[in-house]
Order: C-alpha cells, then sequence, then structure tokens
C-alpha cells in the first residue's frame, strides 16, 4: 500500500537515476519536493521530464537552508553521508533515508538481495532469468540499473535487488527474505576510510534476517566465511572449489545439491557463461531457485541460455587476428585479475580511470605472465605505472581513443586487446556503459589488415 506524505516537505540529494526515479515516487504521495545536485543544470543529464513537474530545483550546491526545513531527506547512493550539508542536517534531527530503505518500506512482497564486492549483476540478472522463466512476476534491478524504489509502483510477486555497500549504508528496516553474500575484496576506497568500513556496509545486508530466512555464502571466499560465523539466519553454502558444503557443491563436471537429502545434479558443460567466476555466479544464482522449489532443470536451462550482459568480457571484435574485449565492468582489481584468469598470453590490456584505492600491485603476477603490454588512461595512469613499474610494458596515453590506436599497432595477430580498467569511469565518462559504448564504437571503426588508424 502507497505510504502517505501528503504533509511532508521532502528534500532528494542527487539528480540521477535515484534522485529522478525518487522524486516521480514522492510527487505520487502527495509530498511537497524539492531536488538538490551539488552539479549545475547544464553538467546534468535527464531534467527535461522534470520540467513540468511541481519541484523545487536547487542546482549546483546543496542549500543548507532548505534542508533545515525538510521532514525528511531522501539520500541517492552516490552522494556519502558524511558529506559535509547531510552531517549538518543530521546533527540537526533531520531523518536521511536512503532509496533502499525508502522502499523497502512499501514493498509487500518478498525480496532476494544480492551483495558482495564482484558479480552481483550477473547473479541479479540469472535470478531474475529463472524466475521470469519459473512463471514469476519479479522486479530486476537496484545496483544493476533500475533504482529499487520503482517496484513500489509495479505489480509483481516478488523482488531480485542488486545491492552496493552505498546503499546498503543508510538501510534501517530493509530485510530480504534471502541474501547472498557473493565474495569481498578491495574496492571503494575512495569512499571508505578502509576496508573494514567497506565490509561492514555489506554486512549491513543482514542486520533485520531472521531464523525463518536464508543466507547464501561463498565457502571459498576466506573473507565471507571469516566474517559471517554468527547469523541468525540458516546459512547455504555454495563452493565452486568442491568443498563438502550444506548447499551447492561443485564436483568434476557437476554441480550437486547438497540440502536435505535432495538427489540434484546439473551438467556444467551447459554452461554458456565462461570464466570460472561465472561458475560461481550461477552457482549462487541457483541456490535462491532451489529453496524456493523451482524445479531445479528448468532453473538450469534458463541459467545456461543466459548470454552475459553487455560491458562484461564481451567480444567486441575480431579484427587481423586479435581478439577485442569490453570489461568495462571490470572496476575493482579483483574483477580484472579474474577477467585476466581467462588468457593464457599475448595480452594488450587497457586500464585505468578514476582511482578507489585499490592494491594494483596484486595484478603483478599475472602481468609478468600474459600481457604484453600495459595502456593506461586516466587519473590513475601515473599512480598505475608507478607501482607496476618493472611488470610489462608500460604506455600511458591521452584518453581512450589514444589507448585503442596505441593497442591497434602493439598487438599482434594471436593476442588479445581487453578493456578492463581496475577503476571506475567517472574521471573521463557518465558511467561504466558510456565508457564501454566508446571503446565498441572505437574498435569499430578501426581498419581491417594492418593500416595505421
Ligand atoms: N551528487 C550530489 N552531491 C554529492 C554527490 C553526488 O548532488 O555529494 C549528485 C551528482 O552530481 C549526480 C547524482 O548525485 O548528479 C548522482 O547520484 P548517484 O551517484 O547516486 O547516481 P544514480 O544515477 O542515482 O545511480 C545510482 C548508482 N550509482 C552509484 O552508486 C554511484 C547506480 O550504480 C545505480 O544503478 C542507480 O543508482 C540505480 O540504483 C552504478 C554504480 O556505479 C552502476 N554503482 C557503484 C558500483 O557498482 O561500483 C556502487
Ligand atoms: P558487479 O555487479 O558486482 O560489478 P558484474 O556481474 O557486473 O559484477 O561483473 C563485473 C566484472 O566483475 C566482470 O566483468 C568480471 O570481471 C568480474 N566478476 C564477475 N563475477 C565475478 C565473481 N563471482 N568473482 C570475481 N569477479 C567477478
Amino acid at each position: 500500500m502507497k505510504i502517505d506524505y501528503s504533509d511532508k516537505k521532502v528534500v532528494v540529494i542527487g539528480a540521477g537515476r535515484s534522485g529522478i526515479a525518487l522524486v516521480h515516487y514522492f510527487l505520487e504521495r502527495g509530498a511537497t519536493v524539492a531536488l538538490s545536485d551539488m552539479r549545475e543544470r547544464k553538467q546534468i543529464a535527464g531534467l527535461e521530464g522534470l520540467t513540468e513537474l511541481p519541484i523545487r530545483l536547487d542546482l549546483g550546491g546543496h542549500n543548507l537552508e532548505l534542508f533545515a526545513q525538510a521532514d525528511l531527506i531522501a539520500v541517492s547512493p552516490g552522494v556519502p553521508l558524511s558529506c559535509e550539508p547531510l552531517r549538518r542536517a543530521s546533527s540537526c534531527g533531520i531523518p536521511l533515508l536512503g532509496e533502499i530503505e525508502l522502499a523497502a518500506r512499501e514493498i509487500g512482497v518478498p525480496i532476494i538481495g544480492v551483495t558482495g564486492t564482484n558479480g552481483k549483476s550477473t547473479t541479479t540478472s540469472l535470478i531474475g532469468k529463472i524466475m521470469a522463466d519459473w512463471g514469476r512476476h519479479v522486479f530486476v534491478g537496484g545496483n544493476l540499473g533500475t533504482p529499487l524504489i520503482e517496484a513500489c509502483s509495479s505489480d509483481i510477486d516478488g523482488v531480485v535487488v542488486e545491492l552496493s555497500s552505498f546503499q546498503l549504508e543508510t538501510i534501517d528496516q530493509f530485510h530480504p527474505s534471502i541474501a547472498l553474500l557473493l565474495n569481498l575484496s578491495s574496492d571503494h576506497l575512495d569512499r571508505y576510510p578502509d576496508l573494514q568500513n567497506y565490509y561492514a556496509a555489506k554486512l549491513e545486508i543482514f542486520r533485520n534476517m531472521t531464523a525463518a530466512d536464508f543466507v547464501v555464502l561463498n565457502a571459498d571466499d576466506p573473507e565471507v566465511c571469516r566474517l559471517t560465523p554468527e547469523l541468525k539466519a540458516t546459512k547455504v553454502w555454495f563452493s565452486a572449489k568442491g568443498r563438502m558444503v550444506d548447499g551447492l557443491v561443485r564436483l568434476g563436471d557437476r554441480l550437486v545439491w547438497n540440502w536435505a537429502g535432495a538427489d540434484i545434479q546439473l551438467p556444467l558443460a551447459e554452461l554458456k557463461l565462461s570464466g570460472e567466476h561465472n561458475i560461481e555466479n550461477a552457482m549462487a544464482a541457483m541456490i535462491p531457485a532451489l529453496l524456493q522449489g523451482c524445479p531445479a532443470e528448468l532453473a538450469w536451462k534458463a541459467v545456461c541460455s543466459f548470454r552475459g550482459l553487455q560491458h562484461r568480457m564481451q567480444l567486441v571484435r575480431h579484427l587481423n587476428g586479435v581478439d577485442w574485449y569490453n570489461d568495462s565492468k571490470g572496476t575493482n582489481v579483483g574483477s580484472v585479475m579474474k577477467s585476466l584468469a581467462g588468457f593464457s598470453s599475448a595480452v594488450t590490456l587497457i586500464a585505468g580511470g578514476k582511482d578507489k584505492g585499490g592494491d594494483y600491485t596484486l595484478l603483478r603476477p599475472q602481468l609478468e605472465q600474459k600481457v604484453d603490454c600495459l595502456i593506461l588512461i586516466g587519473e590513475a595512469a601515473q599512480k598505475m605505472a608507478t607501482v607496476l613499474s618493472g611488470s610489462c610494458e608500460i604506455r600511458i596515453a591521452a584518453d581512450l581513443k589514444a589507448a585503442v590506436q596505441q593497442a591497434y599497432i602493439a598487438t599482434k595477430a594471436g593476442g588479445t586487446v581487453l578493456l578492463s580498467p581496475a577503476c571506475s569511469s567517472f574521471d573521463m565518462f557518465p558511467n561504466y556503459q558510456v565508457r564501454g559504448e566508446e571503446f565498441e564504437r572505437l574498435v569499430k571503426e578501426l581498419p581491417a589488415q594492418g593500416v595505421t588508424p
């Protein structure tokens, strides 16, 4: 049922996807709405749809007087709670609520929440695909792209939501009936003071879970095991390394559902997604379906018909004997390590972007073994070049176009060019999708045969 906000003055912070969805949500529920963004109007895309609406637009900075008059401040995930205007508002006693929490207060159907450092979008999409093929009408979104608040206006019987640490920071009552924690490694150290704070935000997903709920955990991830000893919900594990846990175990070329005496085995050969990490994602995605009684064959068929998401290890072009891959969503060191694991030699890696404080030295062994040339772009380029010096040939390019041109010249037939940045895109692009699209466009323009572009 819709919550009545008709006597409330709401300030929405951030005019991105979440903020715009929040504006519509609050207007539909009668609130007096203002939208505040630190950027100037000309820097913000997508405001056209708001011009006719009865809202106050407050752009080019955050107005503390406006905040002080609010009954509630609705915060987009990209806006840190530690920023000065929000800290001041909070100290005046004004409630700060995130988009996920606001949505959760109204969503009346069971929620499957997916978090972890890597593999969230793929796993969330896989669960969504299984549920849809099983005939369930589920909302699939969250950090994946469609803000969860949009689920409030949908006629659905379930939710599958990808949750970032940013989104989990502001939850209070949010309560998934099944929560997945895929893995934990370093990320977002440009927002968190240390790894512990980043992990703590991730673990918030379990905050309200009870003995009636399930948590799906990766038995092969030491940090996940270390940080989840005491949870109220029932633990269901997955192990792609064959650990005999209660849950889904990979044994050679089969997955075995080792749960409550079940006799279910699934042939791995049918999986279309490539890479060890996608076996983990497929395993994690199967568990909610199996727990909910979805026929195993139906669920596995849905997983096996999934071809993967854009900007994740996508083959863009085979040109002059060279494979060009777009892995623009490889935005942290851990994900680049997984992506490189799929190659044995002769890789030209294009990396760099906005530094998130990751430990790039972890890439050294793979750079030494399989990367012939590392081409760096963006704000992080110099730092990465310094810490990775000596591991392979390293060049710095002025922009993505120059990087693609250098890769075209440097990579011989039989080799691979991989865009997998280990950084976010926000220094040079609005988001990772635009970075990936630009890469694909540039690659498609390259001439066949060895003509210098
Ligand atoms: N802004 C302010 N004040 C600030 C900081 C930012 O006004 O102090 C403004 C910016 O100027 C900008 C707006 O906030 O106009 C952007 O808000 P946002 O960063 O929350 O972005 P949205 O467009 O609302 O997208 C967010 C998620 N973005 C982030 O968490 C950074 C999207 O995840 C998500 O798809 C979307 O909500 C819907 O749920 C993207 C992402 O990069 C994919 N996520 C990170 C990741 O995956 O690593 C966590
Ligand atoms: P997320 O939504 O968590 O960023 P995605 O499913 O979008 O994850 O995948 C992004 C990138 O992360 C992929 O291109 C791949 O390099 C890497 N990746 C995907 N799944 C995993 C996993 N289970 N473990 C480690 N890395 C992964």
